[in-house]
């Protein structure tokens, strides 16, 4: 095990089908397993499961929960005098949950600047608009009061993501947010900011018309 490696929470675990495909891409399992994806037996479970699939460094998709966990991480690594990160993504719907802000209470005090959260800021849950479900406005105002360094990017922009990585190197002494604002189905016409998508597969039509729209965009830079 790489001891000093960085660690990442997906705090928002349904996310997961992302993560593994970015762990295959980077040689963690053979592409082929991915179609694996929530069959029974599987290692890639519909949420993270770390017993089964110990790559992953948490199991994750209890909502809430995985802020602790990266907190707890960032402790142990200051304890242990290590120098290696800890980032987490949760959701915006997602930080409804209180346990949310006990870390967001406490994270502070322990001056955990080695802990890096980021909150996909798409404006949408399961049951519809979080401004309507229950609003999280103003949210960086939230997280300034609670005393974390907290950034607010355009979460579809890579340079403005990887700029916001780097600012969270330096400031030190306070752990940092960055609120990433992002649409739910960027770049797929008929699933934008459409909730009723959150957790539907779409059909091989569908899917098709959806990865065509996504390659023209890419191609078309
Ligand atoms: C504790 C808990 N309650 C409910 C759910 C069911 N659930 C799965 S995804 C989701 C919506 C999450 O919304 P958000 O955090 O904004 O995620 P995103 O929009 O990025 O998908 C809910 C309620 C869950 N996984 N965990
Ligand atoms: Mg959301």
């Amino acid at each position: 095990m790489w001891e000093d490696r960085d660690r990442f929470v997906l705090s928002k675990g349904h996310g997961c089908p992302i993560l593994y495909a970015a762990m295959a891409k980077s040689g963690y399992f053979p592409e082929e397993e991915i179609y694996t994806l929530r069959k029974i037996n599987s290692r890639l479970q519909g949420h993270p499961d770390h017993v089964r699939f110990p790559f992953i460094e948490t199991s994750s998709g209890s909502l809430g929960q995985g802020l602790s966990v990266a907190q707890g991480m960032a402790i142990a690594a200051k304890l242990n005098h290590k120098k290696y990160k800890i980032y987490c993504l949760l959701g915006d719907g997602e930080i409804q949950e209180g346990q949310i802000w006990e870390t967001a209470m406490s994270a502070p005090k322990f001056q955990l600047d080695n802990l890096v959260a980021i909150i996909d800021a798409n404006q949408g849950q399961i049951d519809g608009h979080t401004r309507d479900v229950m609003d999280l406005a103003p949210l960086k105002k939230k997280w300034e009061a609670f005393n974390w360094d907290v950034q607010e990017i355009n979460g579809h922009e890579f340079h403005e993501i990887l700029t916001a990585l780097d600012k969270a190197q330096l400031e030190r002494k306070k752990p940092h947010m960055i609120i990433a604002n992002t649409v739910k189905g960027k770049g797929v016409s008929f699933m934008e900011d459409n909730i009723e998508w959150h957790g539907v597969a779409p059909t091989p039509e569908q899917r098709d018309k959806a990865i065509k729209e996504l390659n023209d965009k890419v191609l078309k830079g």
